[in-house]
């Protein structure tokens, strides 16, 4: 147990919007680099978008990541998990502020539907502040029952979800291969 057959592509969302939400992001790439038996492949550009959800709250920040991975969906999970410990994380309410985010997006092209897990990530196919950064890295991507990341991106199109300003290493708008 714990280990699938060979290393898989998993894409993670990250999302923060309190305590210095690029900082944030910027120690969640390297948690995620040194997840075992876990490659950080590339990582997306940083977004600002307003929230989705109760709008009492700080804009976000949000990116992807592209690992390749030997750790199976639920191991990866917990892993993701204890990231989002280590960042202080609370859960508190739904939708609500938070430290760091990570959502398992895809797992190869696996679908997966337990009561603590579900992949594709539900909300993937409606979100730009997800779909933006995902198609910079893969826009020919097929999300398992819904089709290529370009298409579900210009489907939702958002206006107000926008490239951070370039400014030091975590706001360029080229997706960066690691
Ligand atoms: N879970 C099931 N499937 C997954 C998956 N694929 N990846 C379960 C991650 N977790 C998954 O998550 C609740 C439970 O979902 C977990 O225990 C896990 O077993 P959570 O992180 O504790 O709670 P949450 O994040 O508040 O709820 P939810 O419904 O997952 O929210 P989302 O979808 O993560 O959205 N606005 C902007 N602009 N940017 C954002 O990033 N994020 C959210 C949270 C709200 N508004 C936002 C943003
Ligand atoms: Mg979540």
């Amino acid at each position: 147990m714990g280990k699938a057959p060979g290393p898989v592509s998993a894409w993670v969302g990250l999302g923060s919007n309190l305590d210095r939400p690029r900082q944030q992001l910027e120690r969640a790439f390297v948690g995620l680099a040194r997840l075992p038996g876990t490659r950080l492949v590339a990582r997306s550009p940083l977004y600002h978008s307003p929230p989705m959800g109760p709008p009492d709250q700080p804009d976000y920040v949000n990116a992807v990541a592209m690992l390749e991975t030997g750790l199976d969906p639920h191991r990866l999970l917990a892993a993701l998990q204890e990231i989002e410990t280590a960042h202080g994380r609370r859960r508190e309410r739904r939708w609500g502020p938070r430290t760091l985010d990570l959502d398992l997006l895809l797992y190869g092209d696996r679908v997966i539907r337990t009561p603590e897990l579900t992949v594709p990530h539900p909300g993937l196919t409606r979100r730009a502040f997800v779909l933006y950064p995902l198609r910079d890295l893969a826009p020919d991507l097929m999300v398992p029952g819904a089709g290529p990341v370009r298409g579900l991106a210009d489907a939702c199109a958002d206006p107000a979800v926008v490239p951070l300003r370039e400014s030091g290493s975590d706001g360029g708008k080229e997706p960066t291969r690691l």
